[in-house]
Formats: C-alpha cells, sequence, structure tokens
C-alpha cells in the first residue's frame, strides 16, 4: 500500500502522486467497495493510501482517503493550507469586500491567508501604500508582486514552500500570470505544464495541483473568485477580525455588535487607527447584510 495525493480527478480518474516514494504519478480509480459503501468522493488535494495495479503502465486503486484538514464544495479542493488573495492596484480596481470575505473564510477553515498586490507597475498614486496598511493591522502578511519585475516572485516562492496554496481573485487581476512564472520557476517540467494553465476566463478547467521542485504544491483554480459567507452568522463576525481582538476595555453594552453603540471598544480602537476606515465600514456593512439574512430567515 502507497500513500499519496490526489494531484486531479476528471470523470471518475483520479491522478495520484506518491508521497515518501519515487514522486511517480498513478491514474487511480476508487475501490467499487469503497463506493458500495457511500464513501467519501475523492477531491484534489486529498491524501489517499492506494495499491499499484501496474507498475508499468502506472495505474493503481485507491484504498481510502485520508482525514481532512479541510475541504470546500466550489471549488472541489481539500486541505489547503494557504490562500494567496490576489488583488491589482488598478485594471480591475481591488474588490475589497471580497478581500474581507476571503480572509473571513481562512480563519473558519484554519487556512493562512496570504494578500498580494499585483500590477505594481501601474501604482500611479500610491495605491499600494494605503492597501498595505489596511491590511498589516490584520496581522496577516502582504507581498506586491508585478510582471515586470520577476525577481520579486522569489518573496512570493518563499511562502509557498511546504505549503499547499491555492489562488484566489477576482478575474483579470493575474493569477495566471502569477501561476505561470512560479511554475516556469520552480517546477521541473515546464514546457509540459505551463501550457496547462490558460489565460481567460471562458476556458473550463478543472481543479490541478502542481508540486514546486522545493516542496510545496500550488493550485491553480478559478472558483474562489465569487464568495458567501452566509454560513457565518452576524453575532459571530467579530470573531473574524484580528484588529477587533487587540481591545483593552469592554463595550458598555453585553453583546455589542460594534457597529455603532455608544461606549464601544472596537469604535474606540478605530477612532485611534488600529482598524482601517474600509475594513471597519465593511464590517458594519456585512453585519447588517448578515443580520437581514437572518432575520428573513427566522421571521414568524
Ligand atoms: N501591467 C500588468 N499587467 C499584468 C500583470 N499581471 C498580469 N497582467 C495582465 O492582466 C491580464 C489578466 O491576467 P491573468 O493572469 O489572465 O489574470 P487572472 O484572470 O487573474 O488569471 C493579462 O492581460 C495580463 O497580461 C502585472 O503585473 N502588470
Ligand atoms: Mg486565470
Ligand atoms: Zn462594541
Amino acid at each position: 500500500m502507497s500513500e499519496g495525493i490526489i494531484l486531479k480527478g476528471v470523470g471518475g480518474f483520479y491522478e495520484v502522486q506518491e508521497i515518501g516514494g519515487n514522486d511517480s504519478i498513478y491514474t487511480c480509480k476508487v475501490r467499487g467497495v469503497h463506493r458500495k459503501e457511500g464513501g467519501v468522493t475523492p477531491l484534489a488535494g486529498d491524501r489517499v493510501t492506494f495499491d499499484i495495479l501496474d507498475e508499468k503502465k502506472k495505474e493503481g486503486h485507491i484504498d481510502k482517503i485520508l482525514e481532512r484538514r479541510n475541504c470546500f464544495i466550489r471549488p472541489p479542493v481539500a486541505n489547503i493550507d494557504q490562500l494567496a488573495i490576489v488583488i491589482s492596484v488598478v485594471s480591475p480596481s481591488p474588490d475589497f469586500m471580497l478581500v474581507d470575505k476571503l480572509l473571513i473564510t481562512c480563519i473558519s477553515k484554519d487556512i493562512r491567508p496570504l494578500i498580494v498586490i499585483n500590477k505594481a507597475d501601474l501604482d500611479t498614486n500610491n495605491e499600494i501604500e494605503a492597501i498595505k496598511n489596511a491590511y498589516r493591522k490584520t496581522g496577516f502578511p502582504v507581498l506586491v508582486l508585478s510582471k515586470f519585475f520577476p525577481d520579486w516572485y522569489e518573496d512570493l516562492h518563499k511562502h509557498l514552500i511546504g505549503n499547499i496554496t491555492a489562488f484566489a481573485g477576482q478575474s483579470g487581476v493575474g493569477k495566471s500570470t502569477i501561476l505561470n512564472a512560479v511554475l516556469k520557476n520552480w517546477v521541473m517540467e515546464t514546457g509540459e505544464v505551463s501550457e496547462r494553465i490558460q489565460r481567460g476566463k471562458h476556458t473550463t478547467r478543472h481543479v490541478q495541483f502542481f508540486r514546486l521542485n522545493n516542496g510545496g504544491y500550488i493550485l491553480d483554480t478559478p472558483g474562489f473568485s465569487s464568495f458567501s459567507v452566509e454560513d457565518v452568522g452576524h453575532q459571530d463576525l467579530q470573531n473574524f477580525y484580528p484588529e477587533f481582538s487587540s481591545i483593552t476595555e469592554e463595550c458598555r453594552f453585553k453583546g455589542c455588535s460594534h457597529t455603532g453603540e455608544p461606549d464601544c471598544a472596537v469604535r474606540e480602537l478605530y477612532n485611534d487607527g488600529k482598524i482601517e476606515e474600509g475594513r471597519y465600514n465593511r464590517y458594519i456593512e456585512l453585519y447588517n447584510e448578515l443580520k437581514r439574512i437572518y432575520d428573513n430567515r427566522y421571521r414568524r
């Protein structure tokens, strides 16, 4: 029995890369008995045990899916360690609400966020400094990239080693460009592999993991670009804002929502510049949106 990771799954066939062996990739099906027992459907990113049926043809059978660290339905992936949240300075202009929502997903799924500001070459109004300032207050790492400064990809690569990293963000921010640069520099079979990452929003693709030379995997999927946080209740929303945790005194009201009550400790943090204005305003907006959903759902 071998252990491996599913790099990709298409039509009932899974590409499983052996771990701890010779890194070979086997095309596997799932054992019939597993399916009959109502087993879990394998996802890209799943750790599995598998039997090698034919070493020459590199064929095998998936035996068991090992316990998942986390999983997503859309896109269908498991075991993500890190999410690179990519925005561009301009064209398209940043969707900060999407960034905030993706940060909430990260925190709820125990995924490390990495905020990437791309297209730095187009920064004419010193926009980058403002964005950096806003998100540094979250404590999460912020990187700046541009396809015209290829040396800067080294910074990104340092964060990728040893992690499974997915890339998220609006269409057009430069995710494919970044992935191609990483593949070119840090994945071996360049020619063959990098052709598979295509530009353009209308290409239908499946989830695909690539293993980096120095360890770690990167994941190309368009699926993280739209996002809803409806599973988070409005009362819990405040727990997903790392900036809020530095309050030293309590709010006057028990159960304070921090959206406008008097003598609010979070508001105090905001007044002291510990929370950026946009972040705070979007918190209030999102709180109201979630509360509306809650009220509609439980209205008698
Ligand atoms: N000026 C500039 N353009 C970029 C940069 N990175 C990507 N682009 C361009 O932005 C467009 C969208 O890039 P793409 O990688 O397809 O974005 P994706 O939709 O997020 O995968 C393409 O025309 C790229 O050439 C960058 O750093 N600077
Ligand atoms: Mg793309
Ligand atoms: Zn408060």
